[in-house]
């Protein structure tokens, strides 16, 4: 398979960090299919069209239905709100087209289990923006616990700390709306932590949760973009219909404990993904913040060197590092997607599975629906019971 066709819905902040993941495989990773940016999808056709240009698809439509009937179009890539993940991917089944959907899969449990018997049932490739398992040091740390390097391993902490709601007079955006978004730190900043524990430790078998919405209503906004919006703190204020944060604890199947806090309220943290595991010979501690570095520490370093130290995962030995820079030149955020990207186009001219699938998704949204069921009824709930 020398090229893939693209089609992609949604230009706003994914759309843009799909879009540069696909302009940088060409020249970084030449051994990969060559994605072909044939046309990017949004309401607005202005704002679209501006998109286009600027990312460098070669035309925009305003239509997502005539998109994913295109004959040209090998690739459905959904960035748009989690509210059309659903009817978006089932179409693109449908159609036969393969599908990249970002997280979280759905807004319910029930509707990532459609989602995947769709494309199940078309037969495509399937693939969720679990991007962050992209990171070399990430990719180190599961190296290390594979290999037995850590031993039998007893704890994962996690948390995901972000704080760009925390002024009461931001205004009410999508992510803020139960009915798009689904929920708020749960299923946007914990489904990142709940993926990465599965990545590296495993299933999850049972979970106990809290959440809380510090700031129960805000100003409507006049517009917004990303991560940011603008609007009068006099404007005519509307409900927070979803967690401002969630935290959880859990058992894994192997036996490990877990404690998972994602929040949009921790002040001064922009975007602290961190996760720590603590295992019977030894450990790792990861902070996206320092995305290329992992802290390691090994019980049978010599009695007088014993501390963690600093591993820089920039070298060869390091996944996907050879395609970039020589050691010590780092890279950052936006590679993440550019490795994921990478995983979708290996794996259809593999014709396998990309992973993170579908399936991956799903069992995402198992947990996230096993703590919001634990929320209400305040009680331990199991993951087999979903
Ligand atoms: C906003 O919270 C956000 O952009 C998430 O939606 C992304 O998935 C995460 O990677 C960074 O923060």
């Amino acid at each position: 398979m020398k090229q893939v066709n693209v089609g992609m819905v949604g230009y706003k902040f994914m759309g843009k960090a799909h879009s540069q993941a696909y302009r940088d495989v060409p020249m970084f990773f030449p051994d990969a299919p060559k994605p072909v940016m044939k046309a990017i999808c949004g309401r607005d056709k202005s704002g679209v069209e501006q998109a286009a240009a600027q990312f460098g698809w070669e035309s925009s439509i305003t239509d997502w239905t005539e998109l994913v009937n295109r004959d040209d179009i090998d690739v459905i890539d959904i960035n748009a709100p989690s509210n059309v993940h659903k009817e978006i991917a089932i179409a693109a089944a449908k159609a036969g087209k393969h599908i990249f959907c970002e997280k979280p899969l759905a807004l319910t449990l029930l509707d990532s289990r459609e989602m995947l018997a769709a494309a199940e049932q078309a037969g495509v490739k399937h693939m969720v923006g679990f991007n962050y398992r992209f990171a070399p040091a990430v990719q180190l740390a599961k190296k290390l616990i594979d290999e037995g390097r850590l031993g039998t391993i007893y704890h994962f902490r996690a948390w995901f700390l972000q704080d760009w709601i925390v002024d009461p007079d931001f205004p009410l955006v999508w992510r803020l709306d139960k009915n798009i978004a689904g929920s708020g730190s749960h299923g946007d900043l914990g489904a990142h932590l709940i993926d990465l524990s599965h990545f590296l430790l495993g299933d999850m078998s049972e979970v106990i949760g809290m959440s809380e919405t510090f700031i129960k209503e805000r100003p409507m906004p006049s517009s917004m973009t990303g991560l940011s919006a603008k609007g009068s703190k006099d404007a005519p204020r509307g409900p927070v219909t979803v967690d401002d944060a969630t935290l959880f604890l859990t058992r894994f199947e192997g036996g490990a404990l877990g404690s998972f806090e994602a929040t949009r309220f921790a002040s001064g943290h922009r975007c602290t993904n961190s996760f720590e595991i603590n295992g019977s010979k030894g450990s790792v501690k990861f902070d996206f913040e320092r995305m290329n570095e992992l802290q390691v520490y090994f019980t049978d370093d010599a009695a007088d060197v014993q501390g963690f130290r600093r591993v820089l995962a920039t070298d060869p030995a390091h996944a996907y590092m050879d395609a970039w820079w020589p050691p010590g030149h780092t890279i950052g955020y936006g590679q993440t997607f550019t490795h994921e990207v990478v995983e979708l186009l290996r794996a259809l001219s593999e014709d396998r599975q990309p992973v993170p699938n579908f399936h991956d998704g799903v069992k995402c949204q198992a947990v996230l629906g096993a703590v919001d069921r634990s929320i209400e009824e305040r009680r331990w709930v199991s993951i087999n019971e979903m």
